[in-house]
């Protein structure tokens, strides 16, 4: 990594990292510099999980390390490197697929509490998930009402947490064959609960020593992330707040206003954040703002409840993980409302330098220097109105050291999987045939899910940016969770008319032909189960042969840093998908653990890891595994013969 590295490609970011500094504010920027990865934890091999340590075990010599010397590296309890990386790796997923699963889990109890009348402001809006939901997990629908079954429906699901043997409902989704592939190698994951437990008993001192049986269990885990946890939590805000359909909206620090109260939401669960959409719309809230002296109430997100109220409402973002202390840095944020995740605990101390109120709502997330103002579910309007009310009333506090970025950027929002179904196939042929067949005939060479984090220890958004450029150049549909979402969407490239000035003549023609963008905008990180499921979409449409391991797709995370991006990573991997991290790699402290997940994986799921710090190499790895798979389905012939004049793109409609 250079040393004096741009920190953003983003100017709104730079300009208010320059702020920061002159306000004298430290932000994640400065502290990723003074703070620099210790070189043993970074690779995986220092062992924390008893006090006989923590033991960090030497990098290996490399070739000429003899069998003692590799015998000494060892922790005390006799753990191997291969131990050490292993474990480390899995207990990530496990962190990972419990934060995505908890969220899940939150979403299930609401869901069985507005079913059964007791969440006052929340109703079933997409009936038709309903019923598929019900469908997919043979509850009885017959002549019963939508309350009936999604009782039914709340209960099965929170039922999907504690389950401790069979397997969870959503692995039949999957192709067959995939099915069957997990059941072979006996990662079928029986409940989430007991696969996130199983990781914490297995790695804890003196139990699973063998990094193969370890990063099994790892698998198990992440798939019960994916295909259980997340697609839970997509699922049940579908049905309760709407499945996301194309929606216009604008991304950047410029969102903020200067004459309006500013209340900005930043975390995961779109329970409350929903209901915060409503509450800054009463008359009496508005009412209120005006006799402050605001013209209005400006909502705003940050991080994936920012792509959760955007996808349904087109509630601007403000901005990806790390512009929330920026956001605050423009002085302009009356009070940031937090819920769980990805939320720095400098916030309180960076809103003491301007006027902000941050106000925290879980019981599971509180920040010390925060207002708490706890989320009653069975009072949901009144802990919105409690919140906004709070921004509101602190509008006037707001001092004369503001200064709000120019940047703001159109983008179109709300790609849901069945949205792209509609697109694709129109409203009642809805299918993937069109983009299969585009893929067949070469237009479209094959589809990317970039996804992800932002990460200080690389320049701000230039891996994504630079990584989907090289993507769509190359006539690769790209679809996006997350704050890559939101990183693409800052460099223009969630519009249509991105497609004629970056995507290839082939991607640029289809894109046209339906009117998207060459980049589509899925949603949050528990969204990233919408991906799973349009890969499945195109498996069951045909013509890409029986399983997700055999479409030409590949998968990223260029600025990875969480838990959640390895369990995510981890169970596309496992669905067949070959997926590239950049940055770090956590397990480069063992080669065998590392080759394991590189090569081995590829023999046993079709799918497998790879590390890559530079984008755009990262990109043509992703292409060049495009290029196998279409050669191995007998389609890289017909790309060959794509040829476009104007008149023929014309004609593609
Ligand atoms: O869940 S992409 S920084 S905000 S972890 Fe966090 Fe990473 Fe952003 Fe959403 Ni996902």
């Amino acid at each position: 990594m250079a040393e004096n590295k741009a920190r953003s490609v983003d100017q709104a970011s730079v300009a208010m990292i320059e702020k920061a500094t002159s306000d004298r504010v430290n932000t994640a920027f400065d502290r990723s510099e003074a703070m620099k990865p210790c070189p043993i934890g970074a690779v995986g091999s220092c062992c924390k999980n008893c006090g006989m340590g923590p033991c960090r075990v030497p990098l290996p010599k490399g070739k000429e390390e003899t069998l003692a010397e590799k015998q000494k590296r060892r922790g005390v309890c006799g753990a191997t490197a291969e131990t050490i990386a292993a474990r480390n790796f899995i207990r990530m997923i496990a962190g990972g697929a419990a934060a995505h699963s908890d969220h899940g889990r939150g979403v299930a109890e609401l869901f069985l509490a507005v079913a059964k009348g007791e969440a006052p402001g929340y109703e079933i809006k997409d009936e038709q998930k309903l019923l598929q939901v019900a469908l997919d997990w043979g509850i009885e629908i017959g002549d019963r009402g939508n309350n009936e079954i999604a009782i039914d429906i709340g209960e099965k699901a929170l039922a999907e947490f504690g389950k401790q043997e069979g397997q969870i409902l959503f692995l039949k989704r999957a192709p067959l064959k995939r099915q069957e592939l997990w059941r072979g190698l006996g990662v079928a994951p029986r409940g989430i609960d007991r696969e996130i437990v199983e990781i914490m008993h297995r790695t804890h001192i003196g139990v699973d020593q063998d990094y193969r049986n370890l990063l099994k269990q790892g698998v198990r885990a992440a798939l019960a992330d994916g295909w259980g946890g997340s697609m839970i939590a997509t699922e049940l805000q579908d049905i309760l707040f709407g499945t996301p359909a194309p929606i216009l909206g604008q991304v950047n620090l410029g969102v903020l206003k200067r004459d309006e109260v500013n209340l900005v939401i930043h975390g995961h669960e779109p329970l409350l954040s929903e209901m915060i959409v409503a509450a800054a719309q009463e008359a009496d809230m508005i009412e209120l703002a005006k006799s402050k002296g605001a013209k209005g109430i400006n909502l705003a997100g940050i991080c994936c409840t920012a792509n959760e109220i955007l996808m349904r409402h087109g509630v601007p973002l403000a901005g990806n993980f790390l512009q929330q202390e920026l956001a605050l840095v423009t002085g302009a944020v009356d009070a940031m409302v937090v819920d769980v995740q990805c939320i720095m605990q400098s916030l309180p101390d960076i809103a003491q330098c301007y006027h902000t109120k941050i106000i925290t709502t879980s019981p599971k997330a509180k920040i010390a220097g925060a207002v708490h103002i706890e989320f009653d579910e069975h009072d949901a309007m009144g802990s919105a109105k409690a919140i906004v009310k709070t921004a509101v009333e602190n509008f006037s506090n707001r001092g004369s050291n503001v200064s709000i970025p120019e940047e703001r950027t159109d983008l179109i929002a709300g790609f849901s999987h069945e949205t792209i179904n509609y697109l694709l196939g129109g409203m009642f042929r809805a299918s993937y045939r069109p983009l299969n067949d585009n893929i067949i005939n070469g237009r479209i060479r094959g589809v990317a899910g970039v996804v992800g984090c932002n990460n200080p220890r690389v320049t701000h958004d230039e891996g994504h940016v630079a990584m989907i450029k090289e993507l769509i150049k190359n006539d690769v549909l790209v679809i996006q969770t997350g704050c890559s979402a939101m990183a693409a969407a800052k460099a223009g490239l969630m519009v249509p008319e991105a497609a004629v000035k970056y995507a290839g003549e082939g991607l640029a023609s289809v894109c046209e032909a339906v009117g998207i963008p060459p980049v589509l905008h899925l949603g949050s990180c528990v969204d990233n189960s919408r991906i799973l499921m349009a890969a499945t979409a195109m498996v069951k449409d045909g013509g890409l042969g029986d399983d997700i391991s055999e479409l030409p797709v590949a998968g990223a995370a260029p600025e990875w840093m969480s838990e959640k991006a390895i369990s995510i990573g981890q169970y596309f991997v496992a669905s067949g998908v070959f997926t590239v991290f950049g940055v770090t790699w956590p397990t480069l402290g063992s080669d065998e653990v590392t080759n394991f997940l590189f090569k081995d994986f590829e023999k046993m799921y079709g799918g497998m890891w790879a590390f890559e710090p530079d984008p755009i190499k990262g990109a043509q790895m992703m292409i060049a595994h495009i290029d196998k798979k279409r050669k191995a389905l007998g389609i890289d012939k017909a790309r060959e013969r794509v040829l476009y004049d104007m008149a023929m793109r014309r004609s593609l409609e």
